[in-house]
Formats: structure tokens, sequence, C-alpha cells
């Protein structure tokens, strides 16, 4: 254990899963979560001479997503991988509103019964990626259970919009869930769930909606005016025994620094007084302001700074990959998050 570097999980086999088109606002245009996110933030990092170490890992299998997503999802997402030949990729045009019957088309491909959206193709290696993604997240979890305190989990296809059932917003199986299940399995009784990604992550806080042991604080652009549209709403705020165990931190257009910066403090002060055995960071990319899909104005040093307020909570922290689409400034990004996260140990 070497608690003086941050632990990069990693797979390189992600490259797999590259769909090239998604349909957007009634045009189709070349796909923004692209293999190169990654490989920029891991070059990016290996440059700056970071105290880091890199892990590369494989699969585990299908039993890590079981608990969080249904079979149906699970399978449906299986099928139409191994039914799609090596460059064919699908999505659904067809979106069937009432509650679904058992019965199920044959053209599984062109039929949404699972998938929100037309950002998320399928292709041959989809499924085995997303499950790729999901283990980097598994082993993150086991890793920090093992005592490793700082993790970062570079995730691709990221997670965040998958819910139980559904797939979408470039997301198949749902990342984060992965590890708070198996952080909550495995004897930590309070995990919280921190999403700075510019989306809500609708799937994580549907999955832990009636829960009190996952609190899921979410700050993003505006739902009224940005995907996804259907939930992100502040008064969104836990069901059942979770009610009060879900704040959502909607912010306008044209957001700056400033105004991010106060909305996390508030984010911390809910994370704080929760008192979670362990954090996770959903971190997304996609606030900073030449993201080609986000309406904050986030600066490159913003990123150092929400990383020194986090850094300031002091948890066991399992940093997971979402989303950021500005593929030449990534690493950038990247590097200027993680010098503010490890600062500490550079004075050493
Ligand atoms: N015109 C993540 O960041 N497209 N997913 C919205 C609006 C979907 C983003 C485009 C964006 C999903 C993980
Ligand atoms: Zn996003």
């Amino acid at each position: 254990m070497d608690n003086s570097k941050l632990l990069i999980i990693k797979n390189s086999d992600n490259y797999l899963h590259h769909p090239h088109i998604e349909i957007d606002e009634m045009t189709v245009k070349p796909h923004q979560e692209q293999p190169q996110r990654v490989e920029n933030i891991e070059r990016a990092i290996i440059k700056s001479n970071l105290p880091v170490s890199f892990s590369e890992i494989h699969s585990y299998g299908e039993d890590i997503v079981k608990d969080i997503h249904t079979a149906e999802l699970i399978n449906s997402i299986k099928q139409i991988s191994m039914d799609s030949d090596e460059t064919e990729y699908n999505m659904p045009y067809v979106f069937g509103l009432t509650p679904v019957t058992e019965r199920r088309s044959k053209e599984i491909k062109r039929v949404s019964y699972h998938c929100m959206d037309m950002g998320s193709p399928i292709g041959k290696y989809t499924y085995q990626t997303a499950l790729l993604s999901a283990s980097i997240s598994y082993e993150g979890a086991r890793r920090l259970i093992d005592g490793q305190k700082y993790i970062y989990g570079l995730c691709r296809p990221p997670g965040h919009h998958a819910e139980n059932n559904v797939y979408g917003g470039y997301c198949y199986f749902n990342n984060a869930g992965v590890a708070a299940n198996h952080f909550i399995k495995s004897g930590k009784s309070k995990v919280a769930i921190l999403d700075v990604d510019y989306h809500h992550g609708n799937g994580t806080q549907r999955i832990f909606y009636d829960t009190d042991a996952v609190l899921y604080v979410s700050i993003h652009g505006d739902p009224d005016l940005e995907y996804p549209y259907y939930t992100g709403f502040d008064d969104e705020t836990g069901s059942g025994k979770g009610l009060g165990a879900n704040l959502n931190m909607p912010l306008p257009i044209g957001t700056d620094e400033e105004r991010y910066l106060k909305a996390l403090n508030r984010a911390c002060e809910k994370i704080l007084s929760f008192k979670p055995d362990v954090l996770i960071l959903s971190l997304g990319l996609d606030t900073y302001k030449r993201d080609p899909i986000c309406r904050f104005i986030l600066e490159v040093e913003t990123y150092e700074k929400i990383a020194k307020k986090i850094k300031s909570l002091n948890y066991p922290t399992l940093v997971l990959q979402e989303g950021g689409y500005c593929v030449p400034d990534l690493g950038k990004l990247a590097v200027s998050f993680f010098k503010g996260y490890l600062e500490d140990l550079l004075n050493d």
C-alpha cells in the first residue's frame, strides 16, 4: 500500500467501443464520447510527473452489475452487442412510452426497451467495454477497502446516466453504482457520491433514491434546459428511507467559477453532515468553458480549486471518470484537478 501516490486504474481495451456518430437535435454528429478522451488524460498525467501509479486491470464477470441493473437491461445490451458485426452500431428509433409487455419484437436493435436517447449506440464490443469500465470501478472499490486512500478509475464509457433498467447518455452500466453497491456489501455503512459532471446523473440518483445508505449530491446544468431534462430538479430529495439523502443543485447557463465554488461548498457541507465512510466522486470534465456540450464557463484553474475543496473533506475517495468532451484539453483539465488534489503530497 502506498498512500503517497494516487492509484490510477485503467484498461487499454476501452477503444473497442468506438461509436462514430450520434443523433442530436435532429442532426447526425460525430460521437462525442471518443477513446481519445482517456488516452489524452493518461498521456497528460504521465507527462505531468504527478505522484501516481497505474494499474491495468482485466474484466470481472457480469455479477458485478447484477445488484444494480436488471437482467433485462444487461441481456438487452449483451444481445445487441452479440448481434452486431465488427463495424456496426445500433440505436433505436422507436421509443415505446406505454409500459412494455413481456413480448419482445425480433428487431431489438430498432426498438427501445431500455434506451433513453439516440446518443448511445451499441456495437459488437459495447457490452464487453461497458463491463470493463464497470470493472475499473469495482476494482477501485476493492482497492479502497484494502486501504488505498486515493484512487482514480479511468472509466470509459461513463456511467452516471445508466439506471437500473435504462441505458443512455453515452452510459451503459453505472460505474459509480457498482462501486457504491460493493462498498455497502463489504460493510461500509455510508457512502457519499458527489457528481460534478455537467449533466445530472439520473442513473445514480435513481439507483439509490430509496436508501439512506448512499447519499447522492449533484451539481449540474439546469435540467429545464439541459440533458437529461426529466430529472435533476432541486425538489427531488429521495423517497422512503432515502428521503433527504438526495441533493440536486441545478445551476444556470453561464455559471462561472465563483458561482460554481459556492455551490460546491454547500454540496460539501451536506456530505460532511452525512458522515460517510467513503466518497465516490463522479468527475465529469464537461463543465469547462470550451467543452462542446457545456454552457458553464469554468477555467482550467477552476479544477484545481474544486479538487482542493474535495480533498479537504479527507475521506478515502474513489474518483471515477464520467463526461468531458473537449478532447484536446481534457489532459490539462485532469492534470489541473489532480495537481490540486495531490498538492499536500507534492509539498512533502
Ligand atoms: N443537445 C455524459 O456526460 N447529449 N453524458 C446532449 C444536447 C447527451 C452526456 C446533447 C449528453 C450525455 C456522461
Ligand atoms: Zn456529462
